[in-house]
């Protein structure tokens, strides 16, 4: 189990779709194990494979940080079943630190995948836990959620997270 480093907006592998599982093996197993540790140390809550460089549909979302160990959600090739209605939070991601921003997302969310043992699970998500599902899913297609914003905001946005990545300037 290991902490791997997060992956800062402006790396390829955060804006390119990441691939189907089609084998649910003890590689799999030990990227779950470090994407966990790896959302808990941030602390973060949620976090997608690609953030920490493998392009697989693969995600974590735990709303309580490990307080709560029924809270931790583990999806192999997470998918949409319904989406209804809209909130318009603002969300973070800590692959684009000390950036907030408000995306319109889906009030409510089912979607279904295989948890880490191959079993279709389904789970329906409402505010922060919808949103966390739509932020996750979005990773996987290559999507942040300045990707979501309206161009005006999306533009200035993307301005001054290019001029931080061109400095190389992501520690905070
Ligand atoms: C994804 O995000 C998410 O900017 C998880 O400086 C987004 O855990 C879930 C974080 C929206 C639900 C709703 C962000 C930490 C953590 C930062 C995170 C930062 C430090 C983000
Ligand atoms: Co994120």
């Amino acid at each position: 189990m290991l902490i791997r480093p997060i992956l800062k907006y402006g790396h390829p592998v955060l804006h390119t779709p990441s691939e189907a599982v089609t084998d649910i093996d003890g590689a799999i197993h030990e990227l779950f194990d470090d994407m966990v540790a790896t959302m808990y140390a941030a602390p973060g809550i949620g976090l997608a494979a690609p953030q920490i460089g493998i392009p697989l549909r693969v995600i974590v979302v735990d709303l309580s940080v490990g307080e709560d160990k029924k809270q931790l959600i583990r999806l192999v090739n997470p998918e949409f079943v319904e989406r209804d209605g809209e909130q318009h939070y603002e969300e973070g991601c800590l692959s684009v630190p000390g950036f907030g921003a408000s995306p319109i997302r889906p009030a409510r969310v089912v979607i279904k995948g295989l948890d880490p043992q191959g079993k279709e699970r389904e789970y329906t998500g409402t505010d922060l836990l919808a949103r966390a599902f739509c932020h996750e899913i979005d990773h996987i297609d290559g999507l942040l959620f300045v990707d979501r914003l309206t161009p005006l905001k999306r533009d200035l946005l993307k301005r001054k997270l290019r001029k931080k990545a061109r400095a190389g300037d992501w520690e905070e």
